[in-house]
């Protein structure tokens, strides 16, 4: 009888060490778009990076930021708020957004540019109307759970990278709890474009540090 293999052959899933990696491209929306209701600066140059990343994962996550049109973190839901202005909410402080990704609207497509056709899991998050949702894995009340985790268990994934938008909300915030789940946790930070209000960048990167996120670039994928 031949000894087992070190690594199984590529093709054997869940064996491989592409097999227990994925990626997962973070809310590449119309309305985090140029042009959209909550545009992040460059957003649409990191389509093409995202398609590019794509190729080199068998298991892609897209998650999509998908709000009920009375969604509390929308400003015009608060009288005499603004949007950028914060509120205390249970779950702690809340930064107020301009009206965005309306479920089903036009604003939560996923960008027309975005060409991942094997993409095999979209994960809609911030659909409770008392509750935002930056990660794609705990909503902002820290215990409700989007089934994430579980999934990425259950396909015996052990690493992920993260692309895509607002490097310090939701991109953050997913990879902050994806290493605090004991994923092996990659950002790719030149794929990723930051909304950067009132010192929020430096903030994300801080908390990513501390929870040990590590940062990598597009060229090392390729490597
Ligand atoms: C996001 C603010 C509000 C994000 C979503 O995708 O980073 N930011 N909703
Ligand atoms: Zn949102």
């Amino acid at each position: 009888m031949s000894p087992v293999p070190a690594s199984s052959p590529a093709g054997l899933p869940g064996h491989s060490a592409a097999d227990r990696t994925a990626l997962i491209a973070v809310d590449l929306q119309v309305d985090f778009l140029p042009g959209g209701a909550l545009a992040v600066a460059g957003g649409h140059e990191i389509l093409p990076l995202a398609n590019h990343a794509a190729q080199f994962f068998r298991n892609v996550v897209l998650t999509q930021d998908w709000h009920p049109a009375d969604h509390i973190s929308f400003a015009a839901n608060h009288p005499g708020k603004a949007p950028y202005d914060t509120i205390a909410l249970p779950y702690g402080e809340q930064v107020l957004w301009p009206v965005h990704c309306v479920e089903d609207s036009i604003g939560a497509r996923l960008a027309s540019r975005l060409e991942i056709p094997h993409a095999q899991l979209i994960i809609r998050k911030g659909h409770h109307r008392a509750i935002d949702s930056y990660s794609t894995f705990y909503e902002a009340d820290r215990t409700t759970p989007t089934g994430l985790t579980g999934y990425l268990r259950d396909r015996g994934i052990e690493t992920v990278y993260l692309l895509g938008l607002a490097t310090d909300f939701c991109v953050s915030c997913s990879a902050v709890d994806a290493a605090r789940h004991g994923f092996t946790t990659y950002v790719v930070e030149d794929a990723c474009r930051a909304i950067d209000v009132n010192g929020s960048l430096d903030k994300a990167w801080a908390q990513m540090n501390a929870a040990g996120v590590k940062r990598t670039r597009l060229d090392a994928l390729r490597a």
